[in-house]
């Protein structure tokens, strides 16, 4: 039988983030991938020009025909472009008794946009922490949910402890955007925490580097992989992924998403 994920986010028409660069990695991993639009961004390499989020009403609308008819072993989260869309994405979850979902905060664009207003972080922070199994915060991110500042690599874990309080049943904060000459991600949960540390490689087409990861991982989960396993083969997916970046565009192109065998 076919893995399946259903990929809950926004549409990049530029193809570098979002709901395409998921797509792309769920079928690198041989998964079938099942995109719910909640917005549409007006988006080229050099920045997110606009967002317009869809309706509740039809986000719910999506989860619900594909749920009945198809169904899911994991789900992601990423993009949800408003505070009612991010409610309504809850109420599914719960709704649909939904137990294997990764939720990507998705709170900017790697070019600083803001993709969620302050109303969205409060939902997220309220209705949807709580009910993901793995949330996937870049350092940025862990620090805007917790109030937590990361400078180095002891407060990824105090960070990813902070995350975790609010409810998640495991947290890995990706520390790709800190300086230095390794890349280490933080895994907690089950009482542990793990590093997950490779080399920095220099790049510049690095667009839907977090969609791409935390795919990967949703990935995983749905082939049977248990959370340790599949974050460190997301981790090492996504290095190579960097390692094939496509050079498109003025600004940041967009990562290449390998075949899983090949990563
Ligand atoms: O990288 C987060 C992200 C997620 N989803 C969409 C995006 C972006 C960043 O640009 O455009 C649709």
């Amino acid at each position: 039988v076919t893995a399946r994920v259903l990929t809950i986010g926004g549409v990049d028409p530029g193809g570098g983030a979002g709901i395409a660069a998921d797509l792309r990695t769920l079928a690198a991993f041989g998964v079938h991938g099942m995109p719910v639009v909640t917005a549409v961004t007006v988006q080229d390499t050099l920045a997110v020009h606009s967002t317009h989020p869809i309706a509740p009403d039809i986000v719910a609308a999506q989860i619900d025909v594909v749920l009945a008819d198809i169904g899911a072993d994991a789900i992601k989260t990423g993009m949800l472009g408003s505070w009612a869309n991010v409610e309504t994405v809850a109420d599914q979850i719960r709704g649909h008794g939904l137990e294997t979902v990764v939720v990507d905060p998705v709170l900017a664009s790697g070019t600083g946009q803001r993709l969620i207003d302050d109303d969205g972080l409060a939902v997220l922070i309220e209705q949807l922490l709580p009910l993901a199994f793995v949330a996937t915060p870049n350092a940025a991110e862990a620090t805007a949910l917790t109030g937590v500042t990361v400078a180095d690599e002891n407060d990824l874990r105090l960070a990813a402890d902070a995350v975790q309080a609010l409810g998640p049943r495991w947290v890995v904060v990706t520390g790709g955007d800190l300086p230095g000459d390794d890349v280490v991600d933080v895994l907690v949960g089950d009482g542990t925490a793990v590093l997950l540390r490779s080399s920095r490689l220099q790049a510049r087409d690095t667009h839907g580097t977090g969609c791409t990861f935390a795919s990967a991982l949703a990935a995983c989960l749905a082939l049977g992989d248990d959370v340790p396993t599949a974050v460190d083969r997301a981790h090492r997916y996504v290095r190579v992924a960097i390692a094939y970046g496509l050079r498109l565009g003025a600004g940041a192109g967009p990562v290449g998403q390998p075949r899983a065998e090949d990563a």
